[in-house]
């Protein structure tokens, strides 16, 4: 079927993409910082679907770790035909005059350099194959920004305008490239932004059905499946009863 990377597939999106994506047919590479999870997630697919998986352990904001790792796997895997640029974060929800610089770093390191560390290292494989298709996951949060979401919303916004640019710089050699904008999803997202309060990050989705790991995945998946003519550049989803990155119509 082909080869897709998915980053932050310990977790959340990225994990229901790698499961899908598995389901389907396709070879698999999981990337993410813990371990045991890759493991456990290498265990799964294997047993369940047969899949070939290529667990690779980096954090995605150390350069030198991601061209080690990422650049030095076997030739066989770097023929790529998916990229999922899904790791990232929120880190605090503060108003900007109050925000914390080892936030502030960690959404900027992460969403930000570490996307495009990954992809500088993924694209001229593709460019070289003239095939292959990236699929940056952006948030509501570029679309608007919401009070104390400040960074965590330029971040967004920077992967908006990265994606644009690949898609120009990119369109010689065929690859696709798509940004995908989820609204309010329950994962680990709302307990890794309120530093592991876990009553505050379930307060966020009383009052509405959110979007699951799994609505993000299926729509994921999905825009990998249209003919090879045919390209998904931007695509928002949100809850039913979320208008926009600040109205959520609970009750
Ligand atoms: P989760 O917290 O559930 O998963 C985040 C994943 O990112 C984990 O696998 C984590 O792996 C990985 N990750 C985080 N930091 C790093 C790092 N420095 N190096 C490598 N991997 C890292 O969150 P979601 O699945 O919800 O979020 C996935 C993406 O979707 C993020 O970019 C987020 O901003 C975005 N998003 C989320 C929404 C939501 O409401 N949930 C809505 C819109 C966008 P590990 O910790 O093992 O390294
Ligand atoms: C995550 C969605 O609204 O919690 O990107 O910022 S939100």
């Amino acid at each position: 079927m082909g080869i897709v990377l998915v980053t932050g597939a310990t977790a959340g999106f990225g994990e229901a993409c790698a499961i899908t994506f598995a389901s389907k047919g396709y070879d698999v590479i999981i990337t993410g910082r813990r371990k045991e999870r890759l493991e456990a997630l290498q265990t799964q697919l294997t047993q369940e679907y047969g899949t070939n998986v290529l667990p690779l352990h980096f954090d995605v904001r150390d350069e030198q770790q991601v061209a080690d790792v990422l650049g030095n796997i076997p030739e066989e895997w770097r023929a790529i035909d998916v990229l999922v640029n899904n790791a990232g974060l929120a880190a605090g929800l503060s108003s900007i005059e109050e925000g914390s610089l080892d936030d502030w770093n960690a959404m900027i390191d992460t969403n930000v350099k570490g996307l495009l560390y990954v992809s500088r290292i993924v694209m001229p494989w593709m460019r070289s194959r003239t095939s292959g298709h990236i699929i940056n996951i952006g948030s509501t949060a570029a679309k608007n920004v919401y009070a104390k979401g400040n960074v965590y919303c330029a971040t967004k916004s920077a992967v908006d305008a990265i994606t644009q640019g690949m898609r120009i710089d990119l369109l010689p050699y065929r690859v696709k490239v798509t940004a995908i904008h989820p609204g309010a999803a329950e994962t680990e997202f709302s307990i890794v932004r309120f530093k592991g309060d876990e009553a505050r990050a379930k307060a966020f989705y009383e009052g509405f059905i959110p979007l699951s790991a799994q609505d993000v995945a299926d729509v994921v998946y999905y825009v990998t499946t249209l003919p090879a003519h045919v390209c998904i550049n931007d695509l928002v989803l949100t809850p039913l009863q979320q208008a926009n990155a600040y109205y959520i119509d609970k009750n």
